[in-house]
């Protein structure tokens, strides 16, 4: 008769039943929920008193634009009233106003910009 090798206990023959009960992990496959983040424009606005040379100063170093950009930027601002400088996530878009704001407080210009959603 045989016996069983007493440091070896006997492996358990028990098969979980199929359906509830049983340690089975059921993945559901979902079609995909996440939409891009809203993205937001950041739009500089014209006045009659901030320097051109301020404004493509500013544009190109809190917009990474270079200086013939920064230009064109600045001057279609000046005859069309405001002009896009950049497109971010919300909270990058957020900043850049703030950046923007707080350079032309500490310069003495009443340079304004907005961030608005993009259509
Ligand atoms: N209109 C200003 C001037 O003639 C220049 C200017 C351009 C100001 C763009 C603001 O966002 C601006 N000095």
């Amino acid at each position: 008769m045989a016996t069983q090798n007493p440091s070896q206990p006997p492996t358990p023959q028990v098969k979980p039943p199929d359906g509830e009960g049983g340690d089975a992990v059921v993945v559901e496959r979902r079609t995909q929920k996440l939409k891009p983040p809203q993205m937001h424009q950041v739009v500089m606005l014209n006045d009659d008193y901030t320097p051109m040379e301020f404004v493509v100063v500013v544009i190109q170093e809190f917009f990474s634009k270079d200086r013939e950009t920064a230009t064109q930027i600045m001057l279609k601002i000046h005859l069309e009233g405001r002009g896009v400088c950049g497109v971010y996530s919300r909270d990058i878009a957020a900043t850049k106003v703030d950046q923007v704001l707080d350079a032309a407080n500490k310069a003495g210009h009443p340079l304004q910009c907005v961030a608005e959603p993009v259509e």
